[in-house]
């Protein structure tokens, strides 16, 4: 039994999702003998989820990589640091020389948004190689609501948020906080505040093809056929202008674009749009007058207003019924956090700005426009499949897993196999690093320090927060931003040898420099404390909104000051920001883009389509996380997660029994899963979770091959896309579900 005095401590926090939750780890010694939510946390004030222990397996994890893995004969075997970066300074420097920097793509996934190392030197190492392949899990994600924030608001992480806390009532769209955690709205326990909300005699409103976790908390819920919000929303907007309801409040001296808004949703009646989403007319105008008649009131969508081929639209068109509600910038409605580092919409001349683009660059192969730097994940293989000018020879993947987690993995990983080299940055060797010609192992969360660089610009209340690492990592493990500060290295020419720490300082000098100019050598001595992202951080603390200005400000913010208050430091609830917060250059919100307008045609156009007999979607569950936390004893345990839910009616039609093995088909594709009957489904729509399908060959996690699952995206088709976003089509795609046939 561990006595008191040997136990520490210490403040974390949590790296496993978007509500960042503060945690207690106690230690002793380098073992976890506990881990809860930090009742001191003035953000999340002790709240946990079941994956928080979670953590503590992944840092006992036996298969969670220790050393750098080189292929040898076709098998990944262990191999020093040296050894590692020897080979791919043998490889990649001469590859970039012959067919030049559009030859190497570079492909980022989720944690690096949860791991600052990650984060900050990903944008080195992508600067250094200055290729236009960079791929990313944000158009598996999120990036119709970027592109669609950064066209109104003038940047893509100038997301308006709910401000659930005050409101009055809340329409959720094709979001499920209560299993997902909230996201691109940072908020731990949405189940408290959602809680809060209904005793104080509010509203929650849920619409979702399923009858979600969420819906069950909520006050109302409406089925919706999958990727027809954007017909729901177009029609509720339009009946805000037909029956008078657009009162944009205080607002309205700042938004452009109110008649050209009224006059393209024109075409979308109530009526016609009913029978496409699936939605009673006469409950599409009840919805919109509810919405404007509350006192406070917010529209928040996610995933499933994203991941459709009308994402950005339907992104669109919740901002628009919030602002001709009058409820953008309002307590209670949806409001823009102010982030005490980093963002955009807090530097520079405030009010105005050069606003976003798109296009810069584009697919060689398919044309698709450059969104926020990056293409659309679903042309990865096309790029490195097609030869010519250009062609993808050589990838670097950096805490990424596209061969579970993006569409039609099967030809994805056709096309590594194809490649003359590629690394992975990863803490597994899993269903993508299996491909790799050199893995190079992360740390376990616990043995670094954290401080979140884009949530805060997300969170439901402004707030300030570091942890240090938990323990020392293992002598001579280097951190992920070590690692990519060595491939910066070679990428420059630098070589395997080269001294990271030496580059460290002349790339934030660099920084420095461009950021205060004769002014540079007094900031980066008052920094001197910090190096590596730590540095970068307290850099950005110090001249932002809330920084001490390098001493000039006495009491400001400075990351010596956030370490020393374990917990954070609360910044008070979100504030009205405009019109200080905008970045477009006209200065105004853009309520109309015209980039946005000219899409509208092509929904109009598939107003009255048909639907496809069956469709599938995704779910999520409190003890999953996207592709890779199946390894971990505490998640793994208990019910089988990775089942195809059917409605009753659909079971019948389709001869499937509860608990019997179903196919799922798609083209040549197919996977089996087992059907569990739930009548929380709309008829003609199937759910399976993503981040399944652990049985491949060469993949090294044990416990998740015990009860693999089956990979929904192997039957997602990755030609299908947003066209303004790039973002994938993981929801509403047609299949065919029968009973597996007997022998699989
Ligand atoms: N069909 C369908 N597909 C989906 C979704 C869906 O809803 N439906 N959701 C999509 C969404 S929202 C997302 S964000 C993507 C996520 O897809 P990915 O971006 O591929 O992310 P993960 O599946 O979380 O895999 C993360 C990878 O990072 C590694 N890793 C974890 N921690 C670290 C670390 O500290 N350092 C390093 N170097 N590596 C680490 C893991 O081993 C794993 O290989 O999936 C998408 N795919
Ligand atoms: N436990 C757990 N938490 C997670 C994750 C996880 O894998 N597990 N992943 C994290 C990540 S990377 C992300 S991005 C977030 C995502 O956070 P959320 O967006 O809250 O994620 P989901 O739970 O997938 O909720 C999406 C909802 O959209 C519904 N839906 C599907 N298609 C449509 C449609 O066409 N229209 C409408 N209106 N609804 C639709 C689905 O039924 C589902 O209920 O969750 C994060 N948190
Ligand atoms: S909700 Fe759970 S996984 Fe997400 S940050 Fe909080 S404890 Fe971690
Ligand atoms: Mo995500």
């Amino acid at each position: 039994m561990p006595t008191p005095d040997t136990v520490r401590s210490h403040y974390r926090i949590c790296p496993l999702c978007e509500a960042c939750c503060g945690l207690e780890v106690r230690t002793e010694g380098r073992r976890v003998v506990g881990i809860r939510g930090l009742d001191a946390d003035p953000f999340s004030a002790g709240y946990v989820c079941p994956k928080a222990y979670a953590l503590k397996d992944l840092h006992d994890d036996p298969d969670r990589l220790r050393t750098p893995l080189i292929k040898r004969d076709g098998r990944r075997v262990p191999a020093t640091w040296d050894e590692a970066f020897a080979e791919i300074d043998r490889r990649l420097p001469p590859l970039l020389a012959e067919h030049g920097r559009d030859a190497v793509a570079l492909s980022v996934g989720n944690p690096a948004a949860h791991k600052m190392g990650l984060l900050l030197y990903f944008a080195r190492l992508a600067r250094a190689l200055g290729t236009k392949n960079v791929f990313s899990a944000s158009t598996l994600d999120q990036m119709p609501k970027q592109l669609q924030s950064g066209l109104m608001y003038g940047h893509w992480l100038s997301v308006a948020l709910p401000d659930l806390p005050r409101t009055d009532l809340m329409l959720v769209i094709g979001a499920n906080p209560m299993a997902s955690n909230g996201s691109m709205w940072t908020v731990p326990d949405f189940r408290g505040k959602a809680k809060a909300l209904r005793a104080r005699g509010g509203r929650l409103v849920v619409i979702d093809p399923r009858r979600t976790e969420t819906a069950e908390v909520a006050d109302e819920h409406h089925f919706i056929r999958p990727g027809a919000d954007v017909f729901l929303l177009a029609a509720m907007v339009r009946t805000l202008f037909d029956e008078d309801l657009v009162r944009l409040g205080r607002a309205a001296d700042h938004v452009a674009g109110v008649d050209a808004v009224r006059d393209a949703v024109a075409g979308f009646t109530p009526e016609r749009a009913a029978a496409r989403c699936g939605i009673g007319a006469d409950t599409i105008r009840r919805l919109a007058r509810q919405l404007a008649a509350a006192p406070r009131a917010c529209v928040y969508g996610r995933i499933g207003t994203c991941t459709q081929a009308y994402g950005t639209l339907a992104s669109w068109l919740i901002d628009v019924l919030n602002v001709l509600t009058g409820r953008l910038d309002e307590p209670g409605g949806v409001m823009f956090a102010k982030a005490p580092a980093f963002a955009a919409n807090t530097a520079g001349p405030p009010g105005r700005g050069r606003g976003v683009s798109t296009g810069r660059h584009r697919a060689r192969v398919s044309g698709a426009p450059e969104v926020f730097g990056e293409l659309p994940i679903n042309a990865l293989a096309e790029e490195i499949e097609t030869a010519g000018p250009g062609q993808v020879r050589a990838l670097i993947t950096v805490a990424s897993n596209p061969v579970l987690s993006a569409p039609n993995g099967a030809r994805l990983a056709r096309a590594l196999d194809g490649l003359d080299f590629m690394v992975s940055l990863d803490i597994y060797l899993n269903e993508t690093t299996r491909h790799a010609d050199v893995v190079l192992p992360g740390l376990s969360p616990l043995e670094e320090g954290h401080y979140d660089i884009a949530f805060p610009q997300l969170s439901w209340r402004n707030q300030a927060r570091y942890s240090a690492a938990v323990f020392e990592p293992p002598v001579g493990h280097l951190p992920d931003w070590q690692s990519l500060l060595k491939l910066t290295a070679i990428v420059r020419g630098r070589g395997a040898g080269a001294d990271v720490q030496a580059l460290d300082d002349e790339l934030a000098a660099d920084d420095v420099r461009r950021m205060a100019g004769d002014q540079a050598d007094s900031v980066l001595q008052s920094v001197g404390r910090w190096t590596g992202p730590e540095r970068l951080v307290d850099l950005a603390l110090r001249s932002g909104p809330h920084g001490d200005r390098f001493g000039v400000v006495p009491d400001g913010l400075t990351l010596a000051r956030l370490a020393d208050t374990p917990g954070g430091i609360d910044l008070g609830e979100l504030q009205p920001r405009l019109p200080e917060v905008l970045r477009t250059p006209s200065g105004r919100v853009e309520l109309a883009p015209p980039l946005l307008l000219a899409d509208l045609p092509r929904a109009l156009a598939d107003l009255d389509a048909p639907s496809p007999p069956m469709v599938i979607i995704g779910r999520r569950d409190v003890r999953s996380n996207n592709s890779w936390m199946h390894n971990l004893p505490t998640l793994a345990k208990g019910p089988q997660r990775c089942t195809l839910l059917v409605h009753p009616d659909d079971a019948a039609r389709l001869g499937l029994a509860d608990g019997a093995l179903a196919r799922i088909r798609r083209g040549d594709a197919h996977i089996e899963a087992p059907v569990a009957l739930s009548t929380a489904m709309m008829p003609g729509v199937v759910s399976l979770p993503h981040g399944w399908g652990h049985d491949l060959p060469g993949v090294r996690l044990g416990l998740a091959a015990e009860r693999p699952g089956a990979n929904l995206n192997a039957v997602l088709d990755e030609s299908q896309m947003d066209p303004l976003s790039g973002n994938a089509v993981l929801s509403g795609v047609a299949v065919e579900v029968m009973p597996a046939p007997p022998g699989g």
